[in-house]
């Protein structure tokens, strides 16, 4: 079995970029590090939050919510985000200088009652995106995560990708976090809880 490495570049996009609907700080500073980054991997794998308009997700879905408070959903709480990466919009598009001469574009997000911050299962936990069963087909290993944000999406693939089995690194100075209520040191102290190493 080769054990070929992948960069995982996860939601890269201008929404989470400093004027978009749901900006992280500095989050536009990490892509020239990123695309530096991309030569030295065996596969370059980029993410994609690609939600329908009205999803679940978006506080505007739920009359009187305020952007930012939690939510009771089936599958467990959920943040109520305002309304980002709706599909096709520029607000979805990758930040125009990111490198997106990869090999896949996985995207997520898309189904309209579930959340998806990581790239491999939506929020149920349960749903699979697909990715695991790409990165065994081809034969990878070993994964290294960068982008945004860390305390959310990064944070959530990262871990499903270490209790899958991979050799997982986080590039912390290629992701910028949201950091709500305590969530960026909570983030850290799963990704580490999991087996991560953070570089
Ligand atoms: C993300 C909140 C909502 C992320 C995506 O990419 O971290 N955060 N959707
Ligand atoms: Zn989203």
């Amino acid at each position: 079995m080769p054990d070929l490495s992948a960069l995982l570049v996860i939601d890269v996009q201008n929404d989470f970029c400093p004027g978009g609907a749901l900006a992280v700080a500095g989050g536009d500073d990490i892509v020239p590090g990123i695309n530096a980054l991309m030569d030295g991997f065996d596969a370059v794998i980029l993410s994609q939050d690609w939600h329908p308009a009205g999803h679940s997700s978006f506080a505007s879905s739920h009359p009187g919510r305020a952007p930012m408070a939690m939510i009771d959903m089936p599958y467990g709480a959920q943040v109520l985000w305002p309304d980002h990466c709706v599909q096709g919009s520029n607000g979805a598009a990758f930040h125009p200088d990111l490198r997106v001469d990869g090999d896949l574009i996985i995207r997520k997000g898309f189904n309209p009652a579930i959340d998806s911050y990581s790239a491999f299962f939506e929020n149920d936990h349960t749903t699979p995106t697909g990715l695991e069963g790409y990165l065994r087909n081809r034969g990878i290993g070993r994964l290294t995560l960068v982008g945004l944000a860390l305390d959310f999406c990064v944070n959530y693939s990262a871990v499903d990708a270490a209790r899958l089995g991979f050799d997982v690194t986080v590039r912390r100075d290629l992701c910028r976090a949201i950091d709500l209520d305590g969530s960026l040191a909570a983030a850290e102290a799963e990704m580490a809880a999991a087996g991560v190493t953070m570089g």
